[in-house]
């Protein structure tokens, strides 16, 4: 008879390879405690700028800001995601362009009275020169589904969550680098299919503006919930 005490090697019921966890690495527990906090600290020093300077970023900061969020977990490994990084003149001002008539019928005629209250704190308005004066526009588009070689279909699973946290580490990424970022979704953004020439398939997710901030930028004097707001534990 087997002992329930064996150690427990976990054997895979398929025949794909594994491979043992080499890279997680522990940390005792007062360890722990400062690298979060000290964690916490840099992020909750992100703001969402809105005035961007048009000092240049070396490409490479945002291909490893990029690297980082291709690591996020997705429904069954499929990485629902395609991003487009704009630098070109041309093309940030054809988004502009397009942006901002979206933007207008937005303002204008689709968002409700209660919408337009909810913005008034942030001070948005149909004008986004921010389109063009950032160095880079990082469009992230969502794959609905993916294809093989050979062009058959391959459904994606969870793209929505998934996209969602790639895009979360993204925005992270940059802001460790030391760069400000915009999460822009001018409604509906399907301008951004027919001037980025990506498929159907894929549905622009949104669109990160990122750079350095204006020498005089300003943002909105709101706050975050507390912890106690917007978390409940249960410990029995
Ligand atoms: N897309 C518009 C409106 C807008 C909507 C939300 I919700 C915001 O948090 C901020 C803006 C714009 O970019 O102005």
């Amino acid at each position: 008879m087997v002992s329930t005490l064996a150690p427990q090697r976990v054997k895979p019921m398929n025949d794909y390879p594994f491979t043992p966890l080499k890279n997680y690495t522990e940390f005792p527990i007062e360890q722990m405690r400062k690298r979060v906090a000290d964690f916490y600290e840099d992020v909750s020093r992100r703001r969402t700028v809105r005035q961007f300077s048009d000092r240049p970023v070396p490409r490479d900061i945002i291909e490893s800001a990029l690297r980082a969020a291709g690591t996020a977990p997705s429904g069954a490994n499929l990485q629902p995601w395609h991003f487009v990084v704009v630098s070109g003149a041309k093309t940030k001002a054809r988004i502009r362009v397009a942006a901002e008539a979206e933007e207008r019928e937005f303002y204008e005629h689709r968002a409700s009275a209660e919408w337009l209250a909810a913005l008034e704190p942030l001070g948005t308005d149909t004008n986004k020169p921010f389109l063009e004066t950032a160095p880079y526009l990082i469009v992230v588009f969502l794959q609905k589904f993916g294809r093989l070689p050979d062009g058959r279909k391959v459904k994606h699973y969870y793209p929505v969550e998934s996209t969602g946290i790639a895009a979360g580490i993204l925005i992270t990424a940059l802001h460790r680098a030391g760069l400000a970022c915009l999460t822009h979704t001018p409604s509906p953004m399907g301008f951004l299919n027919d001037i980025l020439d990506r498929p159907k398939s894929e549905r622009p997710f949104l669109l990160l503006v990122a750079g350095y901030p204006a020498e005089d930028a300003t943002v909105p004097d709101i706050s975050r919930k507390a912890l106690h707001e917007f978390v409940s534990f249960i410990e029995e």
